[in-house]
């Protein structure tokens, strides 16, 4: 199978979104949302982002939005996929580099037992994704061991299978796991947008700054990265949209 997507504009209705730098074309057939690690781990007390000493409570701002997005999706049609960065219970798939980061005492590394069962592993109390947006039927899940979603994972090979060319991206957070995964998807040709408050903005990331910069990095030299738009924006065009 090629790896390479054919990002020419596909069939069927396209409607326009209003973003920055200029608007984005959404064909609805051939786009997916995806949504980047809602988890326990990242925004409750006792998971991974918590042990890493961040202000989790920081995150729970893209929720509203986010939830109001995966709507907007689902009642459009469009193939929603859920990330979780999630290890094997027998940890086969964690680096030495990634568990030993940020100098934690064993008893709060990766794979540890945490609060919510053991910390960023499979299936774990902890690993699940929080309910206001939690997958239904048909959904896709992909456990991903990186910050991208197409690392280790086969997405790009069932996206393609799909005939997806477009995605837009939600979830937590930016700085890190969103970041990555779109310019992984950026560099496998497929046309990105960053929705910007389903992502926190403005104060919801660990570190707003960074929030703030990888925003202007995305949109910058003409959308070197993809585009970006809030959940407002998506919404108005997908009820645009004609037949929905
Ligand atoms: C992190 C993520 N921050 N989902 N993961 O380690 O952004």
């Amino acid at each position: 199978m090629s790896t390479i997507p054919v990002c020419a504009v596909p069939e069927g209705a396209v409607v326009e979104v209003a973003a920055s730098p200029y608007p984005y074309p959404l064909p609805v057939e051939h786009t997916a949302l995806v949504m980047i690690d809602f988890q326990r781990d990242f925004m409750e007390a006792g998971g991974f982002g918590e042990t890493l000493g961040n202000n989790v409570a920081l995150l729970r701002a893209s929720l509203e939005p986010g939830a109001r997005l995966l709507a907007a999706a689902r009642k459009a049609g469009m193939l929603v996929v859920h990330t979780l960065e999630a290890h094997k219970p027998d940890l086969s798939d964690l680096p030495r580099s990634k568990q030993l980061r940020g100098n934690l005492p064993p008893e709060l590394r990766i794979g540890a037992e945490g609060a919510m069962g053991r910390i960023l592993v499979a299936g774990e109390p902890g690993n699940g994704i929080v309910p206001e947006v939690a997958p239904i039927e048909g959904e896709w899940q992909v456990h991903k061991p990186g910050k991208g979603a197409f690392w280790a994972t086969g997405l790009h090979e069932k996206l393609q299978a799909r005939g997806i060319t477009h995605l837009l991206f939600a979830g937590v957070t930016t700085e890190v796991c969103v970041q990555t995964s779109m310019r992984e998807a950026n560099d496998r040709g497929y046309e990105c947008l960053l929705v910007t408050d389903a992502t926190g903005k403005p104060s919801a990331a660990y570190f707003p700054e960074f929030k703030e910069a990888a925003i202007k990095m995305i949109e910058a030299q003409g959308g070197i990265v993809g585009w970006t738009a809030d959940t407002a924006a998506v919404e108005a065009a997908l009820t645009a949209m004609p037949n929905p």
